[in-house]
């Protein structure tokens, strides 16, 4: 019963915003699912941002129990994604030849670059809670990813855009009902997200306009990943299209 009532208003609040972000009409819908068809993505990120996690929640997946460090390069392989809008239809992207990678920085050095050649959307994951906790040093960090990427991009497909997903929202205290939740996040992280935006402006420069967007997620919240990615899913899309 109470799962039927959470599903009716999970249904409801993806419905609304289906509606709402960007005058979701039938053929902005259309476009928006023949453009996510077969794009290949990657997912990269420090230490424990939830790389794993992404993976086991987009493969449909139950997320690793514990944390494992990933150290190095492992393959994912080829796999489908395919998530429901509120209207019930599917958008489908691949996930080619995908590999999972580590966040320490020498595997940035090493084996990030792998992961994202040949991609089309790029995920760049940070932790929010660390952010929150430790800012100065999670910044710091954030800074030296930019960097890295700043010196890498001219190898990355061309066209590639990169989407910053503030994760473990599910982290923030909230007690208000349901539906003021999302725009509780987003206001509480109205200052982290204009902070990383701001750093991207400074040392990415022009490369900056590749960032498409920032939002908040959970990839261990069921209700939180749902109502964030489809977000996600339709945000790149209308940046990219606006470009
Ligand atoms: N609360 C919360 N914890 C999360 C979330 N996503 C991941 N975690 C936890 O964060 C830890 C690291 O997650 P992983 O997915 O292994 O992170 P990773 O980026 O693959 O880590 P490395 O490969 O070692 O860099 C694990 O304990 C996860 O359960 C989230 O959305 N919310
Ligand atoms: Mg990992």
């Amino acid at each position: 019963m109470i799962a039927g009532i959470f599903k009716g208003v999970l249904g409801g609040l993806i419905k609304d915003l289906l509606k709402d972000a960007a005058k979701r009409t039938p053929s902005f819908v259309k476009s928006l699912k023949s453009w996510w068809y077969g794009k290949t993505i990657a997912i990269i990120g420090p230490t424990a941002s939830g790389k794993n996690s992404m993976f086991s929640r987009i493969k449909k997946e139950q997320p690793p129990a514990e944390y494992i460090q990933t150290r190095g390069a492992d393959e994912v392989g080829d796999f489908k994604f395919s998530w429901r809008l509120g209207d019930g239809s599917p958008v489908e992207f691949n996930c080619k030849k995908s590999i999972n990678v580590g966040g320490e920085h020498d595997e940035r050095d090493r084996v990030w670059a792998q992961a994202c050649a040949g991609a089309d959307v790029i995920f760049y994951l940070v932790d929010i809670k660390q952010l929150k906790e430790e800012p100065s040093s999670t910044l710091d960090r954030i800074r030296g990813d930019f960097r890295w990427m700043a010196e890498k991009f001219r190898d990355f497909k061309a066209g590639v855009v990169v989407q910053i997903l503030m994760n473990k929202v599910d982290e923030l205290d909230f007690t208000g009902s349901l539906e003021d939740q999302r725009q509780h996040i987003l206001d509480v992280l109205k200052d982290e997200s204009d902070r990383i935006h701001d750093i991207a402006r400074k040392i990415l420069g022009a490369r900056s306009a590749s960032i498409v967007g920032i939002s908040p997620i959970s990839m261990i919240d069921d209700y939180l990943f749902d109502v964030f990615f489809v977000d996600v899913l339709s945000t790149v899309f209308s940046k990219v299209n606006q470009k």
